[in-house]
């Protein structure tokens, strides 16, 4: 299928590409170097899990343990289990690096078995059709033998503010050296991309919005909310301008570029939680494979 006959998310500033999971075969196109390269910004995956895979997730969350939860800074929320973001260069590392691992065999190993189908190899399904069949590989660990995980659980609470502001291509400069040179010496981390499925969906808010300013004219923050343009300016993301709200149906799955494109989620209004899985993806350094993480 021509990409321009492809329908769109309707959002202002950005191109996003929607298709409906059982129409996947028709597109026949490296949908994910285009992402990539930004001659499209991202896609949505209609019906993605079916609703007896999403129900399968909702009840397996009800058994994540308390001491398995990952408190996210600034939402009330949890991520199950801890994520990479956490292998920060702080004093924690050490202990952010045993627990990363430890959690993602026992991730791998039982609880996402308990999903009664296997997460890891719709999603190689999924990038493999939307890459021209490049291969899908769960990245190598930084300890010899073991895996990053493939997807995490977010669970963010009404009222307690959303996502802070953030773009992924900035994260090699959070991220401990030790992380950032195993990454960096298999894969593109810049301009990585970022995918999560909706799996509980807000009675209101909770939006994905793509803020309209990229890591090339800001590459770092202010303040939580205020990103600091390289001409000195502070772009304001809180005004409704400058942004491109996405909200996604149980089910559906989007890849975008999360590395490039500033984005945050919106507050979270309603009685309900708001639950999504995801992770990231980019392609190895000489493109023969498409890595995934968590
Ligand atoms: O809603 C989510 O699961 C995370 C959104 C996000 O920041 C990302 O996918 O990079
Ligand atoms: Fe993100």
């Amino acid at each position: 299928m021509l990409l321009e006959k492809i329908p769109k998310v309707n959002i202002k500033n950005y191109i996003i590409l929607k298709l409906a999971n059982d129409k996947l075969d028709e597109a026949q196109d490296n949908l994910l170097i285009k992402i990539h390269q930004r001659e499209i910004d991202g896609i949505v995956i209609s019906d993605f899990l079916s609703k007896l895979e999403i129900k399968s997730i909702k009840e397996n969350i009800k058994s994540i343990p308390e001491e398995s939860k990952f408190e996210i800074h600034g939402c009330g929320g949890f991520l199950y289990p801890i994520t990479f973001n956490q292998l920060r260069k702080d004093d924690n590392y050490q202990e952010h690096k045993y627990r990363y691992f430890k959690e993602a065999d026992i991730f791998s190993s039982k609880f996402s078995q308990n999903f009664k189908f296997n997460i890891e190899l719709k999603l190689s399904n999924l990038f493999s059709k939307l890459s021209l069949n490049k291969k899908v590989i769960v990245a190598p660990g930084i300890c010899s033998g073991s895996k990053m995980l493939p997807v995490t659980i977010r669970v963010f609470q009404p009222g307690r503010g959303g996502a802070f502001p953030h773009c992924h291509n900035t994260y090699d400069e959070d991220l401990h050296p030790e992380f950032v040179n195993h990454f960096s010496g298999l894969m593109k981390m810049k301009h990585q991309l970022s995918f999560f499925i909706s799996v509980n969906k807000p009675e209101k808010g909770g939006e994905l919005t793509l803020l309209n300013i990229e890591h090339r004219d800001a590459n770092r923050k202010q303040s939580d909310f205020d990103i600091l343009k390289s001409d000195g300016s502070v772009f304001d993301t809180t005004i409704e301008e400058n942004k491109n709200k996405i909200q996604l149906d149980e089910g559906d799955l989007i890849i975008f570029a999360g590395g490039d494109i500033w984005h945050q989620v919106e507050d979270i209004e309603g009685a309900k939680n708001r639950v999504t899985i995801g992770g990231f993806g980019t392609f190895s350094l000489d493109n023969s494979i498409f890595y995934i993480w968590s």
